[in-house]
């Protein structure tokens, strides 16, 4: 019998070295650790392969080919069937373009069956999901329309009944995100018993429509955990930035988000942090449904990163019971029912810290409206088939709680007069 480790070239050290190297090459074939992991734990993941995706128009066309009556024998509306879920039209993942997305008038040609401010419902079954898309914004139009392009077919395919609201902030003060998601929940609202309310960055494109856009019933969910620009990961484990989504119970909850972060950066963590503070917690979809890509841009003028963002966050734990729903004050400028979308334009003051400045256009392309300054004679001039609603006056507003468990007084502009 031969006996190993005495010198190097005994055949058993040569064994050895040579079973070493092979585990080592097995090791690094199989992705490393995170491989290693996956070969020997089975893994409840769902698998999609995004090397082949979709066309996102994909299972669109038999809907208008054969649009029911939309009246009965009797001239009463005939009653659907509950719509399936998951719903048969989903294909998994779908091919996005993140360059020169098309007109607003060909994206309406693309979507006949949605609805001024940008309404849907599946017109052969009764939907499951009642989901409010609220956008904040400003001088992104292309983002808008690739938004809008590949979002509107998204969601008609997972058959719910959605609405997406476009919250413009008006003026050139420093761009505030959270404060603009409060302005949209409360408008969204006030519009309809919407049971989800998804808070959407404009420049994320979702890559797999089984990622549906309804929400837990109990936690709050984030929807965008892997990001292109993460490498398809999440960045940190509290990261509830680029796309989430809340019930109205939840949003009362947490007293909605804070009203303080101008400029970039820390708004999603305070966020999280609400979360945690009301007694929640986050909800993901797999890493593997929930990819997006984000469509590149340089640094934003009017959204320069927030050097208060770390004291903010610091404070969160103290702020959240005062700062967010229940302290919003804005000033709705106008509504606009266009083709595609709602437009809700908005004063929400300005930043405290910035003394106001004038900014020249920092973006080549045209506002989406006529509605996108603080100017009366531009919000006048509405899009043609567009209805636009005009605040004329500031007064003091209650606001009820969807299911009436909470009344929160508010300070805000909310006479409207129909244009
Ligand atoms: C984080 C930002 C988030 C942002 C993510 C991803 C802050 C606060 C620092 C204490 N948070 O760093 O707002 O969504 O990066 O870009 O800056």
């Amino acid at each position: 019998m031969m006996c190993c480790g005495r010198s190097l070239d005994s055949p058993c050290t040569l064994a050895l070295l040579v079973g070493f190297q092979f585990a080592f090459v097995l090791y690094f074939s199989l992705g490393g650790f995170r491989g290693l992991v996956s070969v020997l734990v089975h893994s409840s993941e769902p698998e999609f392969d995004y090397s082949h995706p979709h066309d996102v128009y994909t299972n669109l066309s038999h809907l208008v080919a054969q649009l029911p009556h939309q009246t009965g024998p009797t001239g009463s509306a005939p009653q659907l069937k509950d719509c399936l879920v998951p719903s048969p039209l989903l294909v998994g993942p779908v091919s996005v373009r993140l360059t020169s997305p098309p007109s607003f008038e060909e994206i309406k040609e693309r979507n006949p069956l949605v609805k001024p401010g940008g309404r849907y419902r599946p017109p052969d079954c009764e939907p499951q999901h009642h989901t409010a898309i609220v956008v904040p914004y400003r001088n992104r139009q292309t983002h808008l329309r690739a938004l809008l392009y590949h979002l509107h077919p998204f969601l008609q395919r997972q058959q719910i009944h959605y609405s997406i609201y476009i919250v413009h902030q008006s003026g050139n003060s420093t761009f505030n995100r959270a404060k603009l998601l409060n302005v949209g929940v409360r408008e969204a609202l006030k519009e309809e018993d919407w049971s989800c309310i998804f808070l959407h960055d404009v420049d994320l494109l979702p890559e797999n429509d089984h990622n549906t856009y309804s929400c837990h019933p109990q936690y709050p969910t984030h929807l965008s955990v892997a990001m292109d620009k993460f490498r398809y990961r999440l960045p940190y484990p509290q990261y509830f930035g680029g796309v989430s989504a809340v019930t109205p119970d939840q949003y009362l909850k947490m007293n909605g988000f804070p009203n303080q972060y101008w400029g970039w950066g820390g708004e999603d963590d305070d966020i999280a942090a609400r979360v945690r503070l009301s007694g929640m917690k986050i909800v993901r979809p797999p890493v593997a449904v929930g990819h997006y890509k984000m469509i590149k841009h340089k640094g934003d003028q009017g959204n320069e990163q927030n050097p208060r963002r770390f004291d903010l966050l610091k404070r969160t734990r103290i702020n959240w019971h005062s700062d967010g729903l229940n302290s919003l004050t804005y000033e709705l400028l106008s509504k606009e029912l266009a083709p595609l979308y709602t437009n809700l334009s908005v004063n929400i003051g300005e930043d405290p810290r910035q003394p106001p400045r004038k900014v020249t256009s920092p973006n080549p392309e045209k506002p989406p409206h006529p509605a996108s300054k603080p100017n009366k004679k531009r919000a006048e001039g509405a899009v043609v088939g567009a209805v636009t609603t005009k605040a004329t006056k500031i007064e003091a507003a209650q606001w009820k709680s969807p299911n009436g468990s909470s009344v929160v007084t508010e300070k805000t502009a909310v006479k409207q007069e129909v244009g």
